[in-house]
């Protein structure tokens, strides 16, 4: 999640000004076995709720990653558990982080085949929607696709572009093809419309507004449209974007986005919540839920 200054304001969660660890890569211990059973029974509550809806929402392949991972419904996995069987397959490793990290750090985990998990649990009383990643959300949401090896190529090379991106000042624009996709994305498949973002398939709330909610603009996947399309982390989507198909990420692995740094600059940012006539529009949004729900954050901070 990118965190710019005036989200930083309205944030109810901010990055800590120094790393909550004492490493520089904010790695920390998730120290597994200091998981209250409040926590390992919040994670139930949470598997099952979600497991119980997931079928005909979410893609095959997250299915396929589930199936996979034999993730445990009753208690908080381990790190080093999952690491070992994502190793077995995509070389991917699981690594323990307070929260949100700054995002050269993060990027730079992903480059390196190092997904860094938040590794708390979300209170019992927030079970409907989470505003920043918890464990639920990056084990559940993330880890089922990164046992796909389209994505695993994908999110790595993401987290090159990322860098690369960073050291040339287009992070921004980068980082909402992350956020359209990786977190919030959903793909046409054989049976109908499926959920692949992990903020989506790791919230009961989000999946049914992402998938059937007439609220949200459901919008055919560009990468041009998206890089320049603005986000909000902290709520539901105002705009959904759906790939074709998940094997379209073997082609943004490979993409050179330099040269379309070059196209955008100077174009104008899209609003979260617009639509423009080159767009291929598979809904017009009522934007329903937005609309009720737009009490600024800052509002709940200060009050
Ligand atoms: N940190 N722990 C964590 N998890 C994220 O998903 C995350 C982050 N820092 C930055 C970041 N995401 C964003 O840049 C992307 O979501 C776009
Ligand atoms: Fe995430």
């Amino acid at each position: 999640m990118l965190i710019n200054i005036d989200q930083k304001k309205e944030a109810l969660f901010t990055i800590p000004e120094k790393p909550l660890c004492t490493t520089s890569d904010w790695i920390i211990d998730q120290n597994w076995n200091q998981y209250t059973s409040t926590e390992h029974a919040t994670w139930k509550v949470l598997y099952e709720q979600m497991c119980k809806m997931l079928y005909g929402r979410v893609c095959d392949e997250f299915l396929q990653g589930l199936g996979i991972l034999k993730i445990s419904p009753d208690h908080i996995p381990s790190f080093d558990s999952l690491s070992d069987s994502l190793m077995k397959h995509t070389g991917w490793q699981y690594v323990a982080v307070p929260g949100l990290i700054p995002d050269e750090i993060f990027f730079e985990h992903l480059a390196n085949r190092r997904f860094p998990a938040a590794s708390f649990m979300r209170k019992p009383n927030e079970l409907g929607y989470l505003e920043v990643p918890d464990v639920f959300h990056d084990v559940f949401g993330h880890a089922p696709l990164l046992t796909n090896p389209f994505m695993a190529d994908f999110i790595q090379a993401f987290g090159l572009a990322a860098l690369n991106a960073i050291s040339i000042g287009k992070l921004d624009q980068l980082a909402r093809v992350y956020w359209y996709t990786i977190e919030t994305g959903l793909v046409q498949q054989k049976n109908g419309l499926r959920a692949f973002g992990a903020a989506i398939s790791s919230s009961a709330k989000e999946t049914t507004f992402a998938l059937e909610d007439k609220s949200p603009n459901r919008i055919q996947f560009d990468l041009e449209r998206v890089m320049r399309t603005d986000f909000y982390i902290y709520d539901l989507q105002e705009t959904y974007f759906v790939l074709n198909d998940l094997e379209d990420f073997l082609e943004l692995a490979r993409f050179d986005f330099l040269p379309l740094y070059k196209k955008l600059d100077g174009t104008e940012d899209i609003g979260r919540g617009d639509t423009t006539e080159s767009d291929l529009v598979l809904q017009y949004g009522t934007g329903a839920y937005h609309l009720k729900n737009q009490t600024p954050k800052l509002a709940l901070v200060t009050a």
